[in-house]
């Protein structure tokens, strides 16, 4: 068994650093799950050790990626570490993609393994197979699948492979304004110069407990959260999805949570959230898309904590947080804090000029945090950073006198809901191709649950006839569920301006606003 002398001899190895947080003492609890199982540290380091040994079993080639569209789980967390300590790059998928989503992720990945539901193993392994994928396994949140039965006969001991902070350790796919996704590089240096600089900032310390209620396929629940636990050696309350009843019941045990807004709003709508249940708190972390100033304001008054809002990309990992020592500020409802320690942050206009503060303009960062580029697309990569070398995040903010960011806008067309990212090229390319469609636009409007939601505008052919709701079930049928906008509308033309553009701004106004909650009702389901 690796030993805390042995992972600081030099590995860059992110898994190293991690395994060396764990407590000396590894039959304490790391996980507790909602169904009351237990995981000690040691069976979080022998699962991890195991299923490494069976991926090196495999003798892939150095970057193999190994892409996961698994529910959340403790073996689906074992899995990400096991990917790690075996020096291969975890390509995590959102459960809820389809056929014609996997279908691209697969194709343009390339991954030598692929870890699928036993449910969706018919389907994802004759993509993968077709695809060139020489290895497909299940993995079931209930312990179940081909990848435990084959890693229960590995060995439980196992080495991180030796890695370089600049080697590749993950690719997240983010979709792309002209509608093809992106996958994002991250290596083991990323993940791990961030990882440490949450853990000071944010002051983790011995006895943190952390709800971990997010999914494991995105920034914030599989690095943010999970991360700053591990390089703490911290117990998790691991919720395979969010309930806030739950939550708000695990609160007094906890003492660290981290959400999207629409978790704050949802556990704001529990009675039993009182000063009384986060007694024992210590920080609420809230990210991934704009908290609103009222839920920001209402934490405050129904808890008696002041939430911490933080910001970041997949491309970046987390760039500003506000504070968490109150000797280095306070925490500022509607700003995004002030750039981590490490981050370079400036504000340009169209000519990438830095701004004085106090104006709006593109945000712009540099730090050991920002990704290597996009997975095979060296021209995107570089249109994407600056000539010195600054990465263009696609948000509009302003960084006031003190050095907090507001964002205020973003320049990339973006829908963010519920916390995940819609791009309306994605999905207007789908109503397109719909038969008597003759253009599309997909609009984001304010919903008080999921923050934005997608509204799509659909112009139809000449004497041709388009039923919304017919829409809505073609994109519903194809698109990942949280894609498909909430309602649509066919008009008879789209706004455009003198140049030819689609005027968005003028479908948010018509389409948005008060209208908009009795209209959802009527289109959605
Ligand atoms: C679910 N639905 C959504 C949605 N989530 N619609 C829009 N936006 C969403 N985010 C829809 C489904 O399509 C379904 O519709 C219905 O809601 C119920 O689905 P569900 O699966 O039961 O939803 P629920 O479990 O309630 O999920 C809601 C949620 C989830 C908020 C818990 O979306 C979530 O976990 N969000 C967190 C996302 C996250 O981790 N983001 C971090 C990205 S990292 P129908 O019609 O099919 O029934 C990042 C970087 C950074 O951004 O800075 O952190
Ligand atoms: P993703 O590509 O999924 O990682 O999403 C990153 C985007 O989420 C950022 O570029 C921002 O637009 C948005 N985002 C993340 N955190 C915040 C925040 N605290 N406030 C506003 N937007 C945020």
């Amino acid at each position: 068994m690796q030993t805390r002398d042995q992972t600081s001899l030099g590995n860059g190895n992110l898994f190293a650093a991690l395994r060396a947080g764990f407590p000396q003492d590894l039959d304490e609890i790391a996980v507790e799950t909602n169904q009351g199982l237990l995981y000690s540290w040691r069976d979080i380091d022998r699962a991890s050790a195991m299923l490494a040994n069976l991926l090196a079993s495999l003798d892939l080639p150095t970057h193999s990626r190994i892409a996961v569209q698994v529910e959340k789980s403790v073996e689906a967390m074992a899995l990400y570490l096991a990917t790690l300590r075996a020096g291969l790059v975890f390509l995590p998928l959102n459960t809820a993609y389809q056929s014609a989503e996997m279908s691209y992720f697969i194709a343009d990945a390339e991954p030598a393994v692929v870890v699928c539901t036993p449910g969706n193993f018919g389907w994802v392994s004759q993509l993968a197979f077709s695809a060139g994928t020489p290895y497909v396994f299940t993995l079931g949140d209930d312990r179940t699948g081909s990848l435990l039965d084959r890693a229960a006969a590995c060995s439980d001991q196992q080495q991180a492979v030796p890695r370089d902070p600049g080697d590749l350790a993950a690719i997240l796919y983010t979709s792309g304004t002209t509608g093809r996704s992106k996958g994002a590089m991250l290596s083991h240096g990323n993940l791990l110069s961030n990882a440490r600089v949450l853990h000071s900032y944010w002051g983790w310390r011995r006895g943190d407990v952390l709800i971990h209620a997010l999914p494991i396929f995105h920034v914030h629940g599989l690095f943010v959260a999970l991360h700053g636990a591990l390089l703490n050696g911290s117990r998790m309350i691991w919720c395979a999805r969010f309930d806030p009843a739950l939550v708000v019941q695990k609160l007094p045990q906890a003492s660290i949570f981290m959400g999207v807004p629409t978790l704050y709003v949802r556990l704001l709508e529990q009675e039993a959230l009182t000063p009384e249940a986060a007694r024992h708190m210590r920080l609420f972390v809230s990210g991934s898309a704009p908290l609103l100033i009222e839920t920001f304001n209402e934490w405050q008054r129904r808890t008696g904590h002041t939430i911490l809002e933080r910001y970041g990309m997949s491309e970046t990992v987390m760039l500003t947080s506000n504070p968490c020592d109150p000797s280095l500020g306070p925490r500022r409802g509607g700003t995004v804090g002030l750039p981590l320690p490490g981050v370079n942050l400036r504000v340009v206009n169209d000519q990438g000029q830095a701004l004085p503060s106090g104006e709006i303009g593109a945000i712009e960062v540099k730090g050991p945090n920002v990704f290597k580029g996009y997975w095979r697309m060296p021209q995107k990569t570089a249109e994407e950073f600056s000539a010195d070398g600054y990465f263009r995040t696609g948000d509009v903010g302003r960084v006031d006198e003190e050095g907090y960011l507001t964002i205020v806008g973003r320049s990339k067309d973006l829908i963010i809901s519920g916390g995940y990212n819609v791009y309306p090229a994605e999905i207007e390319g789908y109503i397109n191709e719909l038969e008597g469609v003759a253009e599309s636009a997909v609009v984001g409007v304010a919903d008080a649950d999921f923050g934005e939601v997608g509204i799509a505008v659909v112009v139809a052919k000449a004497r041709a006839q388009v039923e919304p709701r017919t829409v809505l079930a073609s994109l519903k049928a194809t698109l990942a569920n949280f894609k498909v906008p909430k309602r649509c509308v066919v008009v008879d033309a789209l706004p455009r301006n003198s140049m030819g553009k689609v005027q968005k701004n003028v479908l948010r106004e018509r389409f948005g606003a008060a209208q908009f909650v009795s209209r959802y009702q009527e289109h959605s389901g």
